[in-house]
């Protein structure tokens, strides 16, 4: 089916059996009602100018069916949805447990081997995950589609949410709760793996950076990365002001910081700005990049120094 996401959890599927009952119901109904009111309005409207309404004071049996049938059927639907929903709201004992944050504008994932990754969710085919949210700043809300699990992280409290990925590939997040200016590039992939391929991401390689990745030039490493790792959602590199500044021309550059004194933008810079943002903090910014100190490698940071070098 084209027309839904893709079914790739085990929630998914009890969730399309609901909609679909429910569509389906409505539509009966639907179609059932507006039939019969065509049909009335044509077989009784008023013939002759002199014609009275028949004065009509109830129908015992009439009304009893359509009491009955419909009760009948919210309890059905009620029962189904009630059985559904207590299964997405209890989360299996043996569920692996992953701390997520979603903040202004990204999503950072903590696992319990003290790996960290940001926008990329990694998990493990046919084994059952518990999500632990919480957000520093504002509502946002956990989205996958494909897996129809949705869950508001609320500042002040955890809230959580669980599914089994049912099929190994790479599924969208969003953040479906409007949460500022770069909600829209607040998105995250989940990236399913086999019970092979995620025990050896678990010790340490990671998974998407196979042959292919490691072998490209930095500079073009360097833009894989500002796009996965969600420095686009705060900087532009077409000049453009967001969140933070872009980085269009910038290297080799002067910028001057909040307190008045200037830096010169070298790769030593660009590498503190990224490990300790709060070191030097741009003048007409807030100081709100999260430090991305154990998330990125060294590699990386290297490479995205080479990217920007190349934003002329
Ligand atoms: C949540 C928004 C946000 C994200 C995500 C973010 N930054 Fe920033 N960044 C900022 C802000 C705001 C500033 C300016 C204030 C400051 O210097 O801390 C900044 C400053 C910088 C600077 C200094 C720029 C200059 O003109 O002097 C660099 C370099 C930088 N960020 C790199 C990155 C890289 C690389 C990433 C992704 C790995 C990233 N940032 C992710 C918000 C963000
Ligand atoms: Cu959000």
């Amino acid at each position: 089916m084209t027309w839904i996401p893709e079914v790739a959890s085990n929630l998914a599927s009890k969730v399309d059996g609901l909609l679909i009952l429910i569509t389906l119901l409505s539509l009966v109904f639907f179609i059932l009602i507006t039939v019969v009111l065509v049909y009335f309005a044509i077989k009784y409207r008023r013939k002759r100018e002199d014609e009275e309404t028949p004065y009509i004071t109830g129908n015992e049996p009439l009304e009893i069916i359509w009491t009955v049938i419909p009760s009948i059927l919210l309890i059905i639907l009620f029962v189904y949805g009630y059985v559904v929903f207590k299964d997405m709201r209890t989360p299996p004992e043996d569920a692996l447990e992953v701390t997520v944050e979603g903040k202004q504008w990204l999503w950072t994932f903590d696992y319990y081997n003290g790996k960290k990754t940001i926008n990329e969710l990694y998990v493990q085919h046919n084994r059952p995950v518990r999500l632990v949210m919480e957000a520093p700043d504002v509502l946002h809300s956990f989205f996958v589609p494909a897996f129809r699990v949705k869950q508001d992280l609320v500042p002040g409290r955890y809230t959580q949410l669980w599914f089994t990925p049912t099929k190994i590939g790479t599924f969208d997040i969003f953040c479906a709760e409007y949460c500022g200016t770069g909600h829209s590039a607040m998105l995250g992939k989940v990236i399913v793996l086999s019970p092979e391929a995620y025990e050896i991401w678990e010790k340490g390689v990671k998974a998407d950076e196979g042959a292919g990745v490691a072998s490209l030039p930095p500079a073009e490493l360097g833009e894989k990365i500002y796009k996965e790792k969600g420095c686009n959602a705060c900087h532009s590199v077409d000049g453009s002001v967001l969140v933070g500044p872009s980085f269009k021309g910038i290297f080799g550059h002067a910028a001057v910081m909040q307190d008045g004194s200037s830096v010169n933008v070298d790769e030593n810079y660009i590498k503190q700005s990224i490990i300790e943002p709060q070191a030097h903090v741009v003048k007409g910014f807030q100081p709100v990049m999260p430090s991305f100190k154990g998330i990125l490698s060294d590699e990386e940071v290297t490479a995205l120094v080479a990217y920007i070098k190349t934003l002329k």
